[in-house]
């Protein structure tokens, strides 16, 4: 199984940081960035760190992931529910996925509790920050060591 990873960041998350840090608090996303390598480093994967505000974007490194990764973990920002083209991409690729979200999309408005993502996800995390990026690369390491 590829210890490579793609983790993807959708619309506006480049202004992590930047805005609203009573929601998504005070780091960047280079910091995000920062972090999430120096755990895959720890963790032996390979990382592929990418944030586009365009869909098409997101769903060709959905589609590069499904010739080369052994995981996606993915903040699809508002495309989470909008985008039946990322579920559809993200349908076509094998290995595991995992969703994050940085604050608590329950607690918010009515028309962030639905994930069009939820549905291919094979977990979601939601409100635990910037940290719940950290957590879903532990999960996804995990897996790949179990398979072997
Ligand atoms: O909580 C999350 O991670 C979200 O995926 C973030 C999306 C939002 O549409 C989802 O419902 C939940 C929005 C990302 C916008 O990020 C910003 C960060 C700082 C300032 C402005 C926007």
């Amino acid at each position: 199984m590829s210890r490579l990873v793609f983790l993807l960041n959708g619309p506006n998350l480049n202004l992590l940081g930047k805005r609203q840090p009573q929601i998504y608090g005070h780091e960047t996303l280079a910091d995000v960035e920062r972090d999430c390598r120096a755990l895959a480093a720890e963790l032996k994967l390979d990382l592929r760190f990418h944030q586009s505000n365009r869909e098409y974007e997101i769903i060709d490194w959905v589609h590069e992931a499904r010739e080369i990764a052994g995981g996606i973990v993915i903040n699809p920002g508002a495309f989470t529910h909008t985008s039946v083209a990322i579920l559809d991409a993200l349908n076509s690729f094998d290995a595991p996925v995992f969703e994050v979200h940085i604050s608590n999309v329950h607690k918010r408005e009515e028309f962030r509790h639905h994930s069009f993502v939820s549905l291919r996800a094979d977990g979601v995390i939601a409100g635990f920050g910037t940290q719940g990026y950290l957590l879903a690369l532990r999960r996804v390491a995990r897996l790949i060591d179990d398979k072997g």
